[in-house]
């Protein structure tokens, strides 16, 4: 067992899965893929890979996925819990980067919004979508981070096991910038390591409109508690 686990969530994602897995074998990490029943048969590709999986049924969401795999890695006692999107915009190249910096803060996240951070492919709808998200999120919150949507991150098993993430409750993106939030109210240290964001070469976004809705309700609301003091 390493002391490092990525934990992958993945949903039709068998095109992408395989060159990510390749290049993942080359570091010192073991490796956790949560796939939600997907039709494309990633299961069945990681397991190829010789990954290990937990099939659950369908596809409950990114935030429950995360959840499952985090729990699993607190359970085995993993020092570093590493979080990656299973779909090739995030390079293991960075990870490398990443990793080097561990132990400078309990949370590290790969950032495309710090000077030499950027991103590949991308749509201009797509990066003000995250830009947008970002500015308000600040806005409301105030929480001095980038990059908060980011979904490449580090966390540090202490702080992990400090956060209750059973009581984290968002599904989509807006995962991340709750377990920010609860990261920056338990006093976590908080880094940003600058990486390059690649659009999927393969397969299809799971973002939607309700995904970005989500967002903006649960960011409203918490400025909204934040501003009246609760
Ligand atoms: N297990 C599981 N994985 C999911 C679910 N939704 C998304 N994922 C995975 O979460 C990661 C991020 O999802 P993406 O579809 O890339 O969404 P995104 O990165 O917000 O959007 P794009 O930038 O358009 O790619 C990928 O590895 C997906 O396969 C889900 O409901 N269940
Ligand atoms: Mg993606």
């Amino acid at each position: 067992m390493n002391t490092s686990i990525v934990v992958i969530p993945t949903y039709n994602e068998r095109e992408s899965i395989g060159a990510l897995l390749h290049s993942l074998k080359k570091l010192p990490v073991d490796v956790l893929i949560i796939d939600d029943g997907s039709p494309d048969g990633t299961a069945l590709t990681c397991i190829a890979h010789g990954v290990e999986v937990i099939s659950r049924a369908s596809k409950l969401g990114l935030g429950s996925a995360y959840r499952t795999g985090f729990t699993i890695a607190l359970e085995r006692g993993y020092k570093n819990i590493i979080q990656m999107d299973a779909d090739g915009s995030h390079q293991v190249s960075d990870l490398v980067t990443m990793m080097e910096w561990i132990g400078s803060n309990q949370l590290l996240i790969g950032s495309r919004w710090v000077a030499d951070g950027g991103i590949e492919n991308w749509s201009k709808f797509r990066e003000y979508l995250s830009r947008g998200a970002n500015a308000y999120a600040n806005l409301l919150l105030s929480l001095g981070i980038k990059d908060v949507t980011s979904g490449f991150r580090i966390y540090d098993v202490e702080l992990l096991q400090r956060m209750d993430i059973a009581s984290i409750k968002s599904e989509g993106y807006c995962f991340q910038i709750e377990m920010t939030r609860r990261a920056l109210a338990r006093g976590a240290t908080v880094g940003e390591i600058p990486i390059t964001f690649i659009e999927r070469a393969h397969g299809v976004s799971k973002m939607s409109f309700a995904i970005a809705f989500e967002a903006i309700v649960r960011i409203t609301a918490w400025g909204f508690l934040r501003l009246i003091g609760r």
